[in-house]
């Protein structure tokens, strides 16, 4: 079993009949939901309903038979969703998949977080493997690009078979280069700020567990509070 299929898996143990679950995007969520239906159908969990993070997150749940509910009815018991760094105090980047906006806003309505990651997600300090996922209205995005160098990042504009990356909120990234970001909450507060930039990949204080795969087993991090 590869390492994030083994972290995915471990994260079945979190889970309890009739939970709602907050269903993450990306490579390492879909290894999640997949053992989730495969969980459901073999009877191990009984009457789970998921909340998307996204549309492709949503078309995988309903292709499983995962049932789903929406975020305004039913708060999720836990979210499990993959990130693209995680420091030691389990402060994360995301979005490299394109799905920060709906995977936060799920994320804070939801009861927990548990990430799961295989080992290379691991850094010291946000901003030194992956960049920092951005997300811009399309009116006037270009003017975000000396705003954002002004905070030290080298954004560029995330592309898609030769167009624009647009999210599910039919939105803009910059995907924000840092040599390492000294003062992550700082950064978030003032990208809170700014006109037209809706928020970023940045998940502060938000996971309360990280379940970190290898090729022979699962650690588990837990938040020092
Ligand atoms: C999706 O927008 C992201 O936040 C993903 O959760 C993150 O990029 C991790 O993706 P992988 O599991 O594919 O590495």
């Amino acid at each position: 079993m590869n390492p994030k299929q083994r972290a995915a898996e471990a994260a079945l143990d979190y889970l309890q009949d009739g939970m709602v679950v907050g269903l993450g995007t990306g490579s390492t969520a879909e290894y999640f939901h997949k053992a989730l239906a495969r969980a459901l159908t073999d009877g191990r969990l009984r009457d789970i309903r998921g909340v998307p993070t996204s549309r492709p997150c949503e078309r995988l749940a309903r292709q499983l038979g995962i049932p789903l509910v929406r975020l305004a009815d039913h708060r999720p018991d836990v979210t499990v969703d993959g990130a693209d760094e995680v420091t030691p105090g389990l402060d994360l980047i995301k979005g490299l998949g394109g799905a920060l906006l709906w995977e936060k806003i799920v994320a804070q309505n939801s009861a927990r977080m548990i990430i799961i990651v295989d080992a290379s997600k691991r850094v010291d300090r946000l901003g030194t493997r992956s960049p920092l996922p951005v997300e811009v209205v399309q009116y006037g995005h270009e003017v975000q690009v000396s705003f954002l160098r002004s905070l030290g990042a080298e954004p560029v504009l995330r592309r898609f078979e030769d167009r624009p990356f647009v999210t599910d909120e039919g939105n803009f990234i910059y995907d924000c280069r840092f040599n390492g970001i000294e003062n992550p909450a700082a950064l978030d507060a003032a990208i809170g700020l700014r006109a037209g930039v809706i928020d970023s990949g940045l998940f502060l204080g938000m996971a309360e567990r990280a379940l970190i795969g290898y090729d022979d087993r699962v650690e588990t991090m837990s938040r020092r509070s």
